[in-house]
């Protein structure tokens, strides 16, 4: 079905052996107009990007570095949803990859894709309203961890991170195959998107939502700290989190960490 899709988003691939930030160059170009379907993939990052101006670890050669300029057929308002259809995307093609492990793969609120708890993918979906000259665009940036070695990730990361090699021992063919296979699956979602389809994409999110039941803290924008119980995100795209006194908190964005139980003092015992 998808070859019809494919069709539909044409833009051209612009390869790089290293460049800035892939979505950094996605960006320039849709700002000159590139059309949408346009694919920027490098070998290196110099400065891979993360969101709230983290960074993203782009060891060269051994993992996929792509960006997508899309405009999408749908409301901007709407564009906020694009991470998660993104997600759904990444998520079919590991599974794809990791064949017996496909069941091991989560999606963590709101771009993180891990194995196990580790993390294989992340995506940084940044949007540009209407401007002088141009149409809105998203740009969706994608890192996923290939040929990884445990020693390639920098150390602050590498009992965090896998990557496909590490979890399946297995080198892939090489990359090309495999951007190929992640632009088709991309375009899948984003076409199921475009047909109104976003509420069977956020099921199939759903099933995979690592953050489901368990209890986090978010440290909102703000630096406010929020404890509850995840209730996954809705059909906007928004996070649900209930407290302890059972009140309802939008998370809409931060960082969101697994909060740790603390265990209960006995009484008697020193303190
Ligand atoms: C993300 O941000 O996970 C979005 C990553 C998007 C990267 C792609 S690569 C192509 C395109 N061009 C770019 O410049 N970016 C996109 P965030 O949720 O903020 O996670 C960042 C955090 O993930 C870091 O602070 C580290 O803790 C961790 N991290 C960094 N590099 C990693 C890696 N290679 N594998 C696993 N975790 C990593």
């Amino acid at each position: 079905m998808y070859g019809g899709y494919i069709m539909k988003r044409k833009g051209r691939l612009f390869f790089y052996q290293q460049i800035d930030s892939t979505n950094l160059q996605a960006k320039r170009l849709a700002e000159q107009g590139a059309q949408d379907g346009t694919v920027v993939w490098a070998l290196d990052q110099r400065c891979g990007r993360g969101r709230l101006g983290k960074k993203w670890a782009s060891a060269a050669g051994r993992g996929v570095y792509l960006s997508f300029v899309l405009r999408p057929r749908v409301d901007f308002a709407d564009y906020a949803r694009i991470t998660l259809v993104a997600g759904v995307a990444v998520a079919r093609f590991l599974k794809k990859e990791l064949g017996e492990s496909a069941e091991k793969i989560a999606l963590k609120w709101p771009n993180d894709l891990l194995v196990e708890g580790k993390k294989i993918a992340g995506i940084l979906a940044e949007a540009a309203a209407p401007g002088a000259g141009y149409t809105p665009f998203v740009i969706v940036g994608i890192g996923v961890n290939i040929f990884h070695e445990r020693e390639d990730f920098p150390t602050d990361i590498s009992s965090l991170a896998t990557s496909l090699f590490l979890e399946t021992g297995k080198k892939p063919q090489g990359l090309q195959p495999l951007v190929r296979s992640l632009q088709q699956h991309l375009h899948n979602c984003v076409a199921d998107f475009e047909r109104g389809l976003f509420p069977q994409l956020l099921a199939e999110w759903r099933g995979m939502d690592y953050l489901y039941g368990k209890k986090i803290e978010c440290v909102a924008v703000d630096g406010r700290v929020v404890t509850g119980v995840a209730l996954g995100p809705d059909e906007t795209g928004v996070l649900f989190l209930e407290d302890s006194s059972g009140c309802r908190h939008e998370i809409l964005s931060g960082d969101l960490r697994l909060a740790i139980e603390k265990p209960p003092v006995k009484q008697g015992q020193d303190s």
